[in-house]
């Protein structure tokens, strides 16, 4: 790897406890348990085996909440292309998530909540479901009990907007002006995390043009009042942030009424020029659903006709997010996972004992290899000597590499072994000095930038949901971490900040928080066998608070779950809900890592996965494990239920990889990346 100073990676493995794996299965119980999990590796193997396209990828359904299906049918009725297939399609998913309440949740189990709820009934009222329909008519009184349209988010007032429901007088402003802002002013577009910079730009444009389309029908059954749909609301302290931000957006309407209609007008160009140039081969915008959405509506509010190759590409793009299912419903997703699904999957296969020379895997890797992103992108910005590399999440997404699948390719093509040894190692030279480049300040890693920490975005009256910056996360941190470990370079000063902010941000209880997976289980799963395979001994304190924590919180079926609600009240609920099958792999991988193979606490987790497995080898999982934003938007990732799973029962009998059975199944980590 060129990234060390000595321009090698140093071929030798962090020393490490000795394992616990040398240590036979010896009672009759221990016997019983292993035949059992071999047996599970097998079928899961199996099953995992026929789910890879031919061309070498694996992709599971993304699975998120109704606004996805509610905005694409929105977004329809705007542009006049609604049609009657689509629009039913739409229609029986929606229906089919509504709540015996009458609400939609943002997660399987979840609470109702307001503005999807407020999404959904629109989408359905556009698809001609009468507002008198007893479903609707319970969705309507849940919605005006909680404070109507006026109590709703943002970006769900803009929708309303979009068809006169609500005033545009009525929404925080977004001058197109802000691309302007030079990069190291605080609200300049670079200070956003890529998926919200991706949202707000096409959306400067919108709420600068107001559009009103004709409402094809009056919703004031979702005003608690519709004489008075938007009682003022009193003003937060001037001398609070709030305060002091409530007054800059009164600052820039005065400003909407005098902008300089020649710098406005530039700056709006500026903005489509922004989105244009980033638009994908395919005709998406970032791999991500919602700014291919405001995309389209900026660019044909700016004159864009739908017969434009870009406005084509464009909606074209918008096809791919959808599932249809057999019973004709069909389900939007945010996003598609190919790549993050493909090194997940050849990580379970590698340690399922799978041969490194598989075929699958070999082709896995050779389409692996052909993701890499070797152009600048977005997080150039702020790193900007930095030699590209990289993998994004998606199939294209060549602006937006993140540092959580470049650590899981790496890892994957490390457990691959390649007729063309030279192009892996290659590979994971370049991907490593990007890793390394793409380290933050206090030693940490985000996901797609570097130091994107500002704390003025999250300030905007405008950002009321989810998250709008993309700080260092201890899950992320973990992945490079492992990565560049088991490359040989835990050593290096830069592997050791790493750690170290690792060591500094595991909680009292002895857990880690999970950004982008649900919750304590995933960050406890992915810092313990990371920090493990950066050197840290298994008798480590902060090793032994983590496995003291995992028992503590194992159910009494021998399984895991942590309900999502511990993003809300982590009290009541870091670690606990009903078992589920990603959540236990990921419980027992830190077990495992933590060299607990022989406790009872491993063997009962071991046996709920097998006990819980199907007869096809897979495993159902209908709650949601995966974190888009905490709390805000998740995800069920349909994958995840037999990757960690295998991953989790692969190590159980087979060993930890690159240590029990030797550096690595594929071969010792080499050092010699690409030169200086
Ligand atoms: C969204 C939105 O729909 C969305 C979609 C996908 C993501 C972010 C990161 C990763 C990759 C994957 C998906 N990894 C770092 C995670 C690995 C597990 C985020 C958001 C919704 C609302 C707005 C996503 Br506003 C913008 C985007």
């Amino acid at each position: 790897m060129t990234a060390t100073t000595d321009g090698s990676t140093g071929a030798t493995m962090p020393p490490r406890a000795a394992s616990a794996s040398e240590v036979q299965f010896t009672t009759p119980a221990a016997d019983g348990v292993k035949n059992a999990a071999t047996r599970a590796v097998q079928r899961a193997t199996d099953f995992l085996l026929t789910q890879q396209d031919a061309e070498g990828w694996w992709k599971g359904d993304l699975e998120t909440n109704v606004t996805m299906d509610a905005e694409d049918l929105l977004l329809r009725q705007f542009l006049g292309i609604r049609d009657e297939a689509t629009t039913l399609g739409a229609a029986l998913y929606i229906r089919d998530e509504q709540r015996a309440d009458g609400a939609w949740a943002t997660f399987y189990g979840g609470p109702g909540e307001l503005s999807t709820t407020i999404e959904a009934y629109v989408a359905l009222r556009l698809a001609g479901d009468a507002p008198d329909a007893p479903h609707m008519a319970k969705a309507s009184a849940w919605i005006r009990e909680r404070g109507g349209i006026a109590a709703a988010r943002v970006f769900t007032r803009i929708w309303l907007a979009l068809f006169g429901w609500w005033k545009w007088e009525d929404l925080p402003e977004l001058p197109p002006e802000l691309m302007y802002f030079p990069k190291w002013f605080p609200l300049n577009i670079y200070n956003f995390g890529s998926w919200a910079r991706q949202t707000i730009v096409p959306l400067t444009i919108v709420s600068a043009k107001r559009p009103v389309r004709p409402a094809p029908f009056p919703l004031d059954e979702l005003h608690t009042d519709p004489d008075r749909p938007n009682p003022p609301q009193p003003l937060a302290p001037a001398l609070s942030w709030d305060g002091l931000f409530q007054r800059l957006d009164k600052v820039v309407r005065g400003y909407r009424s005098i902008a300089v209609r020649r710098l406005r007008g530039a700056a709006m160009n500026s903005a489509a020029r922004w989105i244009i140039e980033r638009q994908e081969n395919d005709g998406c915008f970032g791999g991500i659903q919602p700014p291919a959405v405001y995309s389209v509506i900026a660019l044909h509010l700016l004159g864009y006709d739908l017969e434009h190759p870009v406005m084509r590409a464009g909606l074209q793009s918008l096809d791919q997010y959808a599932v249809w299912r057999e019973d004709g419903s069909r389900m939007i997703e945010a996003c598609q996972s190919p790549v993050w699904d493909t090194c997940l999957a050849v990580i379970a296969l590698a340690d399922a004992g799978l041969s490194a020379d598989h075929p699958q895997l070999v082709k896995a890797a050779d389409w692996m290899l052909g993701e890499e992103i070797v152009r600048p992108g977005d997080w150039s910005v702020k790193r900007p000597g930095l030699p590209p590399s990289g993998w994004a999440f998606e199939f294209h997404n060549d602006n937006y590499p993140d540092t959580d699948d470049t650590a899981e390719v790496l890892l994957a093509l490390r457990r691959v072994r390649h007729h063309d040894p030279d192009r892996i190692e290659k590979a994971i030279g370049r991907g490593g000095r990007w890793l390394f480049g793409m380290q933050s300040k206090n030693g940490a890693w985000g996901a797609f930038d570097a130091d994107n920490t500002s704390p003025f975005p999250n300030r905007l009256p405008f950002c009321d949901f989810g998250e709008v910056i993309d700080p260092p996360s201890a899950d992320v941190t973990a992945h490079v971490v492992e990565m560049l470990a088991v490359e040989g370079l835990a050593d290096d000063p830069r592997t050791r900040r790493g750690v170290d902010w690792l060591l500094a941000e595991q909680e009292p209880e002895g857990s880690w928080f999970g950004r982008w997976g649900v919750n304590y289980l995933y960050g406890t799963g992915s810092a313990v066998p990371a920090l493990v395979a950066a050197g840290l001994p298994t008798s480590h304190p902060a090793i032994r608070r983590a496995v003291s924590w995992l028992e503590s919180t194992q159910n009494d079926d021998g399984g895991w779950g942590e309900d999502l609600r511990s993003y809300d009240d982590v009290k009541g609920w870091s670690g606990r809900g009903d078992s589920t099958a990603s959540q236990t792999g990921w419980a027992l991988m830190a077990l495992l890592a933590a060299g607990e193979k022989e406790s009872k606490t491993v063997e009962r987790g071991v046996e709920w996965l097998a006990g819980t497995q199907r007869e096809d080898g897979s495993w159902d999982e209908p709650y949601f494990t995966g974190t888009g934003f905490p709390w805000d938007f998740s995800i069920n990732y349909h994958l995840y239920r037999q990757v960690f799973p295998l991953t989790a029962l692969g190590r159980y009998v087979h060993g930890e990889p690159f240590t029990d059975r030797g550096a690595g199944a594929a071969g010792a980590p080499r050092a010699d990346g690409e030169g200086g």
